[in-house]
């Protein structure tokens, strides 16, 4: 997978060397391209921003420095082979991030991200960008950051995670909270490891028991009440038919 991130902040995108992004592409599964906004600017202050029309407080990115940077963006992924490209566009108006989306742009073989500060960019690079690839302006959650460089930071561990040959251990993020199929709806419960005693703390007894129907049954139970208490709006938009006889007993 081929990423490019334009930003006026390359330095934030550091974290992308390290752990399990850096591992990806170390091991080639990742092709990482940041980009300095500012490399588009041809005046003597490298202004990005300026004032908004129809006035009102702060600053909007100006079209002529991000068309630039995208349009170079491109024409390189096109001519080292990339194709198919995808434009990530972060943003606190977006469409929510999800495990989901997350599935959808690991299966993609080029990202292109745009995280913006200020106020945001001028409408019409989007729109422009929109007639020549899929846009998706998309917000990880409901809170506002101050630019969307922390989010691609986000974004990009949660798709990194699920490219083959990234995680050790492709069971893994079988029955992760979110993944979509059994336990689809449930937040994970608790998970214990050795030593078996720890300032007199016991491990639960059903997990030592060997019982593989029981922990199966107890795993569940504690998702349950986990998400109940955590997350109640998604046991309320669980499917009935996903529950049992004995969810409904707890
Ligand atoms: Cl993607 N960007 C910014 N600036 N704030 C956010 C966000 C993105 N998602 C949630 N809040």
């Amino acid at each position: 997978m081929r990423l490019d991130v334009v930003t006026i902040f390359p330095e934030y995108l550091e974290p992308l060397n390290v752990s399990l992004v850096g591992k990806a592409r170390a091991r080639g599964r990742l092709d990482v391209h940041v980009r300095d906004l500012r490399q588009w600017t041809y005046d003597r202050h490298n202004t990005v921003d300026d004032t908004p029309y129809g006035g009102g407080p702060g600053m909007v990115m100006k079209t002529e420095p991000w068309g630039d940077a995208l349009d170079e963006a491109l024409a390189d992924g096109y001519e080292n082979g990339a194709h198919d490209p995808v434009l990530v566009v972060p943003t606190p108006s977006g469409r929510p991030f999800t495990q989901e989306l997350a599935v959808e742009l690991s299966e993609r073989p080029w990202l292109i991200f745009t995280p913006a500060r200020y106020e945001g960019i001028d409408r019409r690079v989007v729109d422009e960008y929109a007639t020549r690839l899929p846009v998706h302006e998309v917000s990880i959650g409901d809170y506002v950051l101050a630019g969307g460089e922390a989010a691609v930071l986000v974004m990009t561990e949660a798709v990194a995670r699920l490219l083959p040959g990234v995680l050790g251990n492709a069971a893994s993020h079988q029955d992760d909270s979110f993944a979509p199929g059994t336990m689809a709806d449930l937040l994970e419960g608790p998970v214990y490891t050795k030593p078996p005693e720890w300032r007199g703390r016991d491990i639960p007894d059903v997990l030592l028991s060997g019982h593989h129907g029981k922990i199966a049954r107890w795993r569940r139970d504690e998702a349950l009440r986990r998400t109940v208490r955590n997350r109640p709006d998604l046991i309320a938009r669980t499917d009935p038919a996903a529950f049992d006889k004995k969810d409904r007993e707890m």
